[in-house]
This record gives structure tokens, sequence and C-alpha cells, in this order.
């Protein structure tokens, strides 16, 4: 058959080079790379959940350690604890990946190559705990998401989950993070090794603290667990161990990452020579605040942007309610609106108003330091969430607010006086039963509305029975929201506070009234109906 590439003389092209140890000298110099020799790369610290959030965040401040500090002994060991998409993607490429960082005007390729290796948890359960008890394991970390530290209500354990309860019947079998950190501490104990300190990188205020509540709850739950019931002293080694050796420092992290895309792999093929499969898009901003009470047992994360703070809980409040809590808002009314990207919610002036108006009903709730100023970094946010490089879906944005309704209703929580001087935190409160009123029955992944919360179709009870089925009493609503109020386990005390419900009515009427509960016609007046929601409390 006749190639119509090369019939008249052209070459067919050659198709890019897959981004590997033996093609690293054929990525262009316009890409940063590795200068160091990988094969001295030794292990030093377990990874769980090397996503696309890791891969963004916390390997670029490792790999500049080893690529500038010269630390040899921090290659990281990832762990994918339940599916082996990443290893699989990364091991033709010997765990090499491009991070291309961009703000609208430039863009930085670098090619990273801090990890050594990358293993599931399902498949080597034994071979990652003795990882982690070995001498060469300096650090653990983990970017799992709130999910994956097994928390109640109360940031506590959570003895219900049935991850906690499988780990905990079958010590050789753990399935949580949490077990796995506690079986590696019971041999370190056993073996005279020093302890650990074990570094969460996630979005959970006092994710540290927390994390170390749940170690030491599970160990005593492992302790009960092989003494009949009984905690005595005896049996209490270990927790006392984790107690005095184990340190988890609270942290606050920060870099927005959108999910993976093919135009990404493309844009490297045709602009860089090259093929990676699992390259991650993010913004140049990066921060990483960790705890200063714990510098010394960790490397110099301060010699490569990363900051040692007294007051890491600020920043974290800060973070989580005027960048996460936005995006939230973004999320819901960008969808609701018709908006597909972030960046088109920032263009649309009606709603950039809005999030303006939420993030500075946020603020009341809110503490700076002298570092942070929190109206320079509200301005600093808008520009972040307008930049068009990143395409960052709303839907990444609004598919969990089950999960992460706490990032609107905290700061209502703490908001003082009549809660109707507070609209537009109300109304992004009320935004979320919009969307679960306009989510798709199909629970379909490309929905319009998709939503992955896996309880928002219905929570079973401890008989089985379904209730609290989110999606279907949010689409019985009409122009009244007071039926949904009646949730306790969404809402909690916010519903005996004087004035919620009136609140929460007049977001709901807000809503209706621009149009944004119900679909919008197709065609060129879509998108344009958002009166009222730009205008600032009288
Ligand atoms: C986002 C975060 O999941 C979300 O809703 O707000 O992933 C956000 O992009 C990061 O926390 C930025 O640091």
């Amino acid at each position: 058959m006749v190639n119509v590439n090369t019939a008249y003389g052209e070459a067919a092209k050659p198709s890019p080079v897959l981004l590997n140890n033996a093609n690293l000298h054929l990525v262009p110099d316009t890409v940063a790379k590795p200068t160091y020799n990988r094969a001295d790369l030794k292990h030093g610290i377990v990874h769980f959940g090397p996503g696309q959030f890791a891969c963004a965040h916390f390997f670029s401040y490792i790999e500049d350690l080893i690529q500038e500090g010269k630390r040899m002994d921090l290659g990281i060991t990832a762990v994918c604890p339940n599916n082996p998409e990443r290893r699989d993607l990364l091991a033709p490429q010997d765990n090499l990946y491009t991070i291309s960082a961009g703000n609208g005007k430039e863009r930085h390729d670098r090619v990273i190559g801090c990890i050594k290796d990358v293993l599931v948890a399902s498949e080597d359960r034994k071979r990652i705990v003795n990882l982690i008890a070995d001498p060469s394991t300096q650090l653990v970390t983990m970017t799992v998401t709130q999910k994956g530290y097994h928390f109640d209500d109360n940031h506590q354990l959570n003895l219900a989950s049935e991850d906690i309860q499988s780990s905990l019947k079958n010590a050789d079998e753990p399935t949580a993070v949490v077990a796995y950190l506690v079986e590696a501490m019971a041999l370190r104990m056993e073996r005279g090794l020093p302890g650990l300190t074990v570094l969460s990188c996630d979005n959970v205020v006092n994710n540290g603290t927390n994390l170390k509540g749940t170690l030491l709850a599970y160990a005593n739950e492992r302790a009960k667990a092989r003494n009949d019931g009984v905690l005595d002293e005896q049996s209490k080694a270990l927790t006392h161990w984790i107690e005095d050796n184990v340190i988890c420092p609270n942290t606050m992290v920060d870099r927005i990452t959108p999910k993976y895309e093919r135009s990404q792999t493309e844009l490297l093929q045709t602009q860089r020579q090259f093929t990676d499969n699992a390259p991650i898009k993010t913004e140049t901003s990066k921060a990483f605040v960790i705890d200063s009470a714990h510098k010394d047992v960790l490397p110099a994360f301060d010699s490569v942007g990363a900051k040692f703070d007294d007051h890491v809980s600020l920043y974290v409040r800060a973070k989580n309610r005027m960048l996460n809590g936005a995006h939230m808002v973004m999320g819901l009314m960008g969808r609701l609106e018709g908006h597909t990207y972030a960046h088109d919610v920032m263009e649309d002036p009606k709603l950039r108003q809005f999030v303006v108006n939420v993030m500075d009903e946020m603020i009341g709730t809110l503490e700076g330091t002298d570092d942070l100023d929190l109206v320079k970094y509200r301005d600093s946010l808008l520009e972040r969430f307008s930049n068009r490089y990143m395409g960052d879906e709303l839907q990444r944005l609004a598919r969990n607010g089950l999960s992460k309704l706490g990032r609107i209703l905290d700061p209502i929580k703490e908001l003082r006086g009549d809660l109707q001087q507070y609209p537009y935190l109300m109304t992004s409160a009320a935004a979320w039963v919009g969307y679960l009123k306009r989510a798709d029955e199909s629970h379909a992944v490309k929905g319009d509305f998709h939503i992955e919360d896996a309880d928002a179709y219905g929570v079973k009870d401890t008989n089985g029975v379904v209730k609290d089925k989110y999606v279907e009493n949010a689409k019985g609503l009409n122009g009244h929201i007071a039926p949904f109020l009646a949730q306790a386990n969404v809402w909690g005390t916010l519903r005996e506070r004087e004035g919620f419900h009136e609140a929460m009515q007049e977001g709901w009427a807000t809503l209706d009234k621009a149009g944004l509960l119900t679909p919008k016609p197709k065609g060129p007046a879509a998108g344009s109906a958002t009166p009222g929601l730009d205008s600032k409390p009288n």
C-alpha cells in the first residue's frame, strides 16, 4: 500500500522516542533533566500515593534536594495504595516523567528522576512493611487524600472502616496505610532501630497531629486484638514506642494540578520530540510549609523553596478555605452556570466577583501572619485561578463535594452574628445542593454534573438499609431548600443556629432567580443569567 507521507518523497515522521534512561540524552536541552547519575541514587523515602499531585509537588522538592543538594540518599520508593496504573505507566520509562509548569506566559519542562521504584500495595504487602522497617528508610511520606487516613468525623481513627478491621484481623495483609506503618514500627521497635518521621502531604487540617493520633489508636487496637481484648501496660509497649519515636510534622502543601489529558503527552511529542505517557501539567507556583519544630529531623527543604514555620495551622486554614474552598465554590457555581474550566469562572465578571466576595467573607474567619497577608493571598489566588494554560476542569473541583463540604461549612460555623450578612458563603452552601439537584442520575463519569462521592446516591445504615439519599432528596426540591436542611449528618449543629434556615433559603432563592437550578437552554443566550450574584449586601 502506498504511504501517503512518502509517496511524494516526504519521509515518514519517526514516532518520538519514549522517555527512559537510554533515551534521556535525546531529550532536547530546552527541557531540564537530572544531571546526577541515577544509578547512584539510593533508596531513602517510602512514599504512599504517587498520584498527579505528589508528582507535581513533593517529588519536585526531592528532585531539587538530589540535584542541587547532592542528597543521593533520598531516592523514592513509591507505593500505589490500590491501583497499579502509575506503576505500569512509569515502568517502561524507568520511572522518569516530565513536569510541565506554566503560568500562561511561559512554560518550563523538567524531567524528574527521583523515583527509584514503584510498588503496588496489594501485590507486595510484606515487602513494603519490611522496607519501612529497613534502616535505609529515613522518611515516610504520604499523599493519600483525606479518605486514606480512615478518619471519623472528629479526625480520630474510624474503627468501623472495613480496611481498618481487615488489617487488624490479619497483620500479614494490611490494607490501610496506618496499618502498614504500625506493622513496620513494630518491626523497628523489635529490631532496636531508631524511630521514623512520617510526613503527611495531604490537604488535611492538622494532618501530622491527626495522623499520629491514628497511629497510636491503631497500635492500641492491634494490642487489644492480640491480648483477648485487654489493653494493659505490657501490651501498650508499641503505643509508647510510637509516642516517643515517631514524628509526624504538620504541613501545608499547595500546587494546583489538573487531571491528566492525552494532549499533554502530545504537546511534548510535538514540541520536545519525546513521548511521556505520565507527564504532569501544573502551575509554576508551589508552596510547602512545614512545622519548624521538626526542622532537625527533616532534609533541608528550606534550601529548595519550602518554609519551616511556627504557624503552619494558620497557613493550612487560609489555604483550605481560600484556595480549596474557593475552588469548590468555583466548581459548583461554574458548573451550574455552564462553564467548563476554572479560568472560565475568572473570565465571567459576575462569577469572579462572587468568588472574591466569598473569599472576603472567609477572611473574616482567618488570621494572617507577618508573612501571610490575606488580601494579597486572595489576589494571588485569583491570578492563579485565571491561568488558562492549566485547563483545570470544574468537574475536578466539584465532583466530591460531600467530602469537601467542610471547606464551606467550617467557615460558616465560625461566622459571627447574623448569617444573612454573609450571602456569598450561604449561597455557596446552597449551590452544593443545587449541584446535587442537577446531578447525573446515570452516575456518568463524564456527565455534566458528575459526582464521585460514594455516599451521595445513598448511605447505608448498619442494617444495610439505604438512607440519606442526597441526590434524590435534592432532586425533589422546588422553591424551598428546607426539606434538605433536615439532613443532620450534613449540616450538624448549624441546623440549630439562629437564622441558618433563613440564610440558606435566601441563597437558594438567589440561585433559583438566576436560573441556575434548572438546565439552561442551549444557544447564545446560555451562560449570561446571573442577576443579583454580583451585588454586595447592603
Ligand atoms: C482542589 C485541590 O481537589 C480540589 O478540590 O482544590 O486539588 C487543589 O488544586 C490543591 O489543593 C492545590 O494545592
